[in-house]
């Protein structure tokens, strides 16, 4: 195909601001104090190639984003379903929940596990407004392809998320 276009499936669904916030609204178990830092990261490859910037604030406060670590039936009709299989789910704008299966086993920098991190990564591009695309270096390809320390986006997302904002 074409490779100045971007073979992301980009829906119409966007928020119509640069300026974002979210909150986490509670923390995985197995990753304690590192949940936070890992979501700020995951942000941090969209911010850096769009002009979208992320901000954390407190469960109090009004946001855009809502994240948790929710297990089984969790109120909005898409239950999870326990270890391996569905790992996380986000709605796309402007709706804002993203949700992480609680009962996986989390992991930051290890090869075993599930890395958090990347998997945050993909659910922010839907939360963003990206769906999958057939590009296998990208990161809403959809397959997961395990822990890389030098994880980066591909060209195909970094076009996705350009066209859209
Ligand atoms: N969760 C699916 C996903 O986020 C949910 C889903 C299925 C979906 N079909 C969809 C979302 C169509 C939007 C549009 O893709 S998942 C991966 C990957 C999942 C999968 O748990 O299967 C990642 C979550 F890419 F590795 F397969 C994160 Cl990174
Ligand atoms: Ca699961
Ligand atoms: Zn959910
Ligand atoms: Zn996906």
């Amino acid at each position: 195909g074409n490779s100045d276009f971007p073979s992301n499936f980009v829906t119409v669904s966007k928020w119509n601001k640069k300026r974002l916030t979210y909150a986490v609204l509670n923390q995985n178990k197995q990753l304690k104090g590192r949940t936070n830092s890992i979501m700020a990261q995951a942000f941090r490859y969209w911010a850096a190639v769009s002009g979208l910037s992320f901000r954390r604030v407190g469960r109090k406060s009004k946001r855009d984003m809502d994240i948790r670590f929710a297990p089984k039936d969790h109120g909005d009709g898409f239950p999870f379903d326990g270890p391996g299989g569905v790992l996380a789910h986000a709605f796309f704008p402007q709706d804002g929940r993203i949700h992480f299966d609680a009962d996986e086993r989390w992991t930051d920098k290890s090869n075993s596990g599930i890395n958090l991190k990347i998997v945050a990564v993909h659910e922010f591009g839907h939360a963003l407004g990206l769906d999958h695309t057939s590009d296998i270096r990208a990161v809403m390809y959809p397959f997961y392809q395990g822990y890389n320390p030098k994880f980066r986006l591909g060209t195909d997302d970094i076009k996705g998320i350009q066209s859209l904002y």
